[in-house]
């Protein structure tokens, strides 16, 4: 059986990297029925394409996402920065699915703003006026963050680089990751959204904040590198969801021996045991 869900939003598959959890992916993906997918930047990395290395697993999971597609699933592929090369697709719609800079959603009355959240990179220590600036900020981000870039990699220096800021120490991972959510919701916040979807930092989260400009939940659905958490949204409600690799072996398991009666009651008896004793 498959989880009805309004909307699923993933971030951060890395599609074509070693560290891509591509089969677990594929049995989340099979496990949900969702109304719309996000996917959140970074699915398929672009970065490390020359290296040549697309398993046929990470190929069916490209596959799935047709298929939903194809099904009547919503697909909206808002890119980050490892696949910012379809950055130039922006705003392209084919059949159900689209491509995006970022994502605005009213849902069920309530305003949603989805984005990557590398806008954020160059620029985080000056994000806190950029903020101020009110409804175009997150454009300015966007000028800004390239005009650093773009200065850096004229000055033959590398483009500023989170994964590297986070192996340089955990106090300044930590305080990066504070000021990446802060901003976020700052923004959020000023701009009149109830919900920030984000994802970049691969730091899973649903977090209600509030200022003295008002509130806003603040949510990032992690990665499929190391959390592989997705976040889901139901019945008004926002879960995370992570992913457990128990589970979905005894479901598989399960539903290769439904032919089978005497063993399926055999083995469901016995998966009760497991979960009481577990
Ligand atoms: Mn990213």
């Amino acid at each position: 059986m498959k989880r009805k869900v309004d909307i699923v939003v993933l971030s951060d598959l890395h599609l074509g990297t070693y560290g891509c959890h591509a089969k677990e992916i594929l049995h989340y993906l099979n496990s949900v029925k969702p109304k719309k997918l996000i996917l959140n930047g970074d699915i398929i990395d672009i970065w490390q394409f020359r290296k040549r290395y697309f398993p046929k697993a990470h190929l069916q999971i490209i596959k799935k996402i047709l298929a939903l597609a194809t099904k009547g699933t919503r697909v909206y592929y808002i890119t980050g920065n490892h696949d910012e090369k379809l950055r130039r697709f922006s705003d392209t719609k084919m059949g159900n699915i689209h491509i995006l800079d970022k994502l605005v959603l009213n849902l069920d009355g309530k305003k949603a703003w989805f984005f990557h959240g590398d806008v954020f990179d160059a620029s985080i220590q000056h994000t806190k006026w950029i903020a101020k600036l009110g409804g175009w900020g997150y454009d300015v981000l966007i000028l800004f963050n390239r005009l650093v870039n773009n200065v850096l990699q004229s000055l033959g220096k590398e483009k500023y680089s989170l994964s590297k800021k986070i192996k340089n120490s955990v106090k300044r991972a930590v305080k990066f990751i504070t000021d990446f959510e802060t901003t976020a919701t700052e923004l959020a916040i000023e701009n009149g959204f109830d919900f920030v979807i984000c994802g970049h930092i691969h730091q899973p989260a649903i977090r209600k904040v509030t200022n003295d400009k008002g509130s806003c939940l603040y949510l990032n659905s992690g990665d499929w590198i190391e959390n592989l958490t997705a976040l889901e949204y139901h019945n008004e409600q926002w879960k995370l969801y992570q992913y457990n690799s128990n589970t979905h072996k005894l479901s598989a398991m399960n539903r290769s021996h439904t032919d089978d009666a005497d063993v399926t009651t055999e083995m469901l008896s016995a998966f009760q045991l497991l979960q009481f004793s577990s």
